[in-house]
């Protein structure tokens, strides 16, 4: 039966208006259209699935995709042969992948074009329903549903090897991902921390490859660096590798495995030195970087790689192996005899034609198993594969190029998609690799670059959300950086027509956020001062903190929006805090999100939200905003990101303004010692509260103290640095970065 007959009845009852922007599910369909001129319901306290038209392999699946959304669905659903509530109808000739869902107060219809389709209809249907915890009814809004994806490219990525996780958690983060309909799952199999495949005829791979001695801790750019010294590692069985690729298959998502090659190599050549150029034997690190020691490419290293993609290839059912291609130093086989003659043999310009060369080799093999080969944007670097995919990483100019040349290209350029980066500006955000990527920007992605034309863009695959590990050890951290931003991708990857933002995010807090238990993120806050009452400003609505005191032990939870009772009172996006009456040297604020909490301690001071003028300007990239310096807030250190601000200059000059003429006994100023970040102590200070006599201070450490005794509004500050980087550190000879933290009037 073919979709309009179907559906042909629906088509003619309805007003032809859609009212996506109120539909509950993400990502927002095509087409949402309510019965009726207010909201009706469907109601029953039975979700009878009639299973007859179903594809066999989801009627299994249906109860699991239940546990996902229904309160208690033991009590709820049944599979029935004929007769039920909820019905299915396949489709042929319809456009692919698409699906329907309609809602009358009498019966639910499906209908579907394909199994993943069908899978796609039945999340949604879920993401209709109400349930009632208090009568246990369950009901559905008479409505319309029309749907089918965008792209077809839509992933997720996991690098398990800088951190492990387990089979268990993979299948959690499965069930994430198949709520919104991300049907690609690349699996970082490889990378210089650790290798996390079993390969049965190569066992010291995993024998010694899979396990490290040390962790590097802090962020890696911090000295003295410091290590965690606990034997660290894992590996995943075949059996296991089977497991996943069976449980992501039942759920329409597609494993893509990656094994890194020729760079991010050190666990494998830990294991089998040989196959480097220098053949010495190097530890599995515990340092996150690029390292110059890679795969050699001699044909004994080529033969050792295409054996190991043999064991590889047949675990995995599709058709995409991803072979690295990533940040490879030329270090090595610059000096190496056998690349050297390798070059020289195939008469090759430099070394970048040379991993060229690699990768076709590669690619001849994979194509020779009847896969494809993909690769990072690298993998353009002195010509491509005539079979190769492209995923585009550093920008989207990989994805443009590769679809220019007619090849194929995902996109999951570092500015939008890479989940490891920051996503709120706290100082409790756990320690990230940098970046600041919040939920909105990552809304804002398409994957059609506007460069490519019509025909060049139908080379665009999809896009994928990366999750490098580097800084997340645990598989609740891995939710909180992943959820929600996953599900803004998913709004790019899958919707024709994306609604607003603030649509999206009304629908994501109210229906999706108490859903996804663990993910509940953005904690951002900030304060800021307005007379006379010191307010916190949360960057984002629907956020629930819990803030407590240090000293009376007094707790409370606040929701923005919401009216508190107390010395409380939230309005909009920003919470009002009364000050109380005693008054206190340090308040302890608790919040929390389900993944990680902390404290953030404001420290009262003379200068709280007094107004900074910068002569000087901060650079743009490293200035949290107007209050940084007189929020009560310490940077953090090791530095975060946040809560500083930084200059690009030896002399920085501001002026410090209070709101009225105050008695000042002292000042103490914060600045951020790290030599490996070219960030340096300035020398001297000079400090003028008339602009005429200046006092002249030295700056020792970190937090200097200056004795004043004086009543002053007006504070000029002059800071004075080292005039270049001194010889034996790091950037010798440029100019030092300046970054100051709280600035403390007592
Ligand atoms: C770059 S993206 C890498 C990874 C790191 C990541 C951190 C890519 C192909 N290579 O090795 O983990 O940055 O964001």
């Amino acid at each position: 039966m073919r979709i309009l007959e179907f559906l042909g009845v629906w088509l003619l009852a309805l007003p032809f208006f859609s009212q996506v922007a109120d539909c509950p599910i993400l990502p927002t369909p095509v087409t949402y259209t309510l019965l009726g001129r207010t909201p009706e319901y469907l109601t029953t306290r039975e979700l009878s699935f009639e299973v007859g038209n179903l594809p066999q392999e989801l009627v299994s699946v249906i109860p699991q995709i239940a546990r996902l959304y229904m309160l208690s669905p033991d009590k709820h659903l049944t599979l029935t042969p004929q007769a039920g509530l909820i019905r299915f109808q396949a489709l042929t000739g319809a456009y692919p992948e698409s699906y329907s869902i309609s809602i009358t107060s009498a019966e639910i219809r499906i209908a579907y074009t394909s199994t993943a389709s069908c899978f796609h209809a039945v999340h949604s249907l879920f993401q209709l329903m109400q349930q009632e915890p208090l009568d246990s009814s369950i009901r559905f809004p008479l409505c319309f549903v029309k749907d089918f994806p965008k792209f077809q490219w839509r992933g997720l990525h996991v690098d398990v090897a800088r951190h492990f996780f387990t089979v268990e958690e993979l299948k959690k983060f499965l069930d994430l991902m198949s709520m919104y309909k991300f049907n690609m799952f690349h699996w970082h199999l490889t990378d210089d921390q650790g290798w996390r495949i079993e390969i049965k005829s190569y066992p010291k791979l995993t024998e010694i490859g899979a396990w490290r001695d040390s962790t590097v801790q802090h962020h890696y750019s911090t000295y003295p660096r410091t290590w965690d010294t606990t034997h660290y590692g894992g590996f995943y069985t075949q059996a296991q590798i089977k497991e996943v690729v069976d449980y992501a298959s039942a759920r329409h998502i597609m494993v893509v495995p990656e094994i890194e090659m020729p760079g991010h190599a050190r666990a494998a050549l830990a294991a089998y030195p040989e196959f480097s150029c220098t053949g010495i034997a190097h530890n599995v690190p515990g340092l996150w970087g690029v390292f110059d020691d890679v795969f050699c490419t001699k044909d004994s290293t080529l033969l050792f790689l295409q054996n190991i993609l043999g064991e590889v290839i047949p675990l995995f059912p599709g058709p995409y192996i991803h072979i690295g291609g990533d940040e490879v130093p030329k270090t090595r086989w610059h000096t190496c005899p056998q690349c050297q003659a390798k070059m020289k043999e195939l008469q090759l310009q430099d070394e970048h034609e040379l991993q060229s060369y690699f990768i076709r080799q590669m690619d001849r093999y994979i194509s020779s198993m009847g896969r494809k080969l993909i690769g990072w944007d690298e993998i353009l670097e002195g010509g491509l594969s005539p079979n190769a995919t492209v995923m585009s990483w550093r920008g989207t100019e990989g994805g443009i190029a590769a679809a220019k040349q007619g090849h194929y290209a995902v996109m999951t350029p570092g500015s939008h998609c890479y989940f490891d980066h920051y996503q709120g500006k706290s100082a409790s955000e756990p320690l990230a690799i940098g970046g600041y990527t919040p939920l909105e920007k990552v809304y804002e992605f398409d994957p059609f670059p506007k460069e490519l034309s019509a025909q060049e863009a139908n080379y665009i695959l999809g896009g994928q959300g990366n999750l490098w590990t580097e800084y997340i050890p645990t598989f609740d951290q891995l939710t909180y950086m992943a959820f929600p931003r996953a599900i803004a991708l998913s709004q790019a990857l899958w919707c024709t027509h994306k609604p607003s933002y603030s649509s999206f995010e009304k629908t994501l807090k109210t229906q999706h956020i108490p859903r996804i238990t663990g993910p509940l993120v953005d904690t951002y806050v900030s304060l800021s001062f307005m007379k006379p009452t010191p307010l916190f400003e949360c960057e984002r609505e629907g956020i629930s903190l819990q803030f407590s005191f240090k000293d009376t032990n007094e707790s409370v939870v606040v929701s923005f929006p919401q009216r508190e009772e107390g010395i409380w009172l939230s309005q909009g996006k920003k919470l009002y805090f009364r000050r109380p009456q005693k008054k206190l040297q340090q308040q302890k604020f608790m919040y929390f999100s389900t993944c990680c909490s902390d404290s953030m301690t404001i420290i009262e001071h003379q200068g709280l939200g007094a107004k900074v003028s910068y002569i000087t300007p901060p650079n743009s990239r490293y200035n949290s905003g107007d209050l940084t310096l007189v929020d009560g807030q310490f940077g953090a250190r090791p530095w975060r990101g946040f809560q500083w601000v930084g200059f690009d200059t030896n002399v920085v000059e501001l002026v410090l303004e209070l709101h009225k003429p105050t008695k000042i006994r002292a000042i103490d100023l914060g600045f951020l010692h790290e030599p490996s970040s070219w960030i340096h102590l300035p020398k001297k200070i000079m400090l003028s509260t008339d602009q005429k006599k200046y006092h002249e201070f030295t700056v020792n450490d970190q937090r200097p103290t200056f004795k004043l005794r004086t009543k002053a509004q007006k504070i000029h500050l002059k800071i004075i640095g080292i005039p270049a980087i001194t010889k034996g550190f790091p950037g010798a000879g440029n100019t030092p970065w300046i970054f100051m933290d709280e600035i403390i009037l007592r």
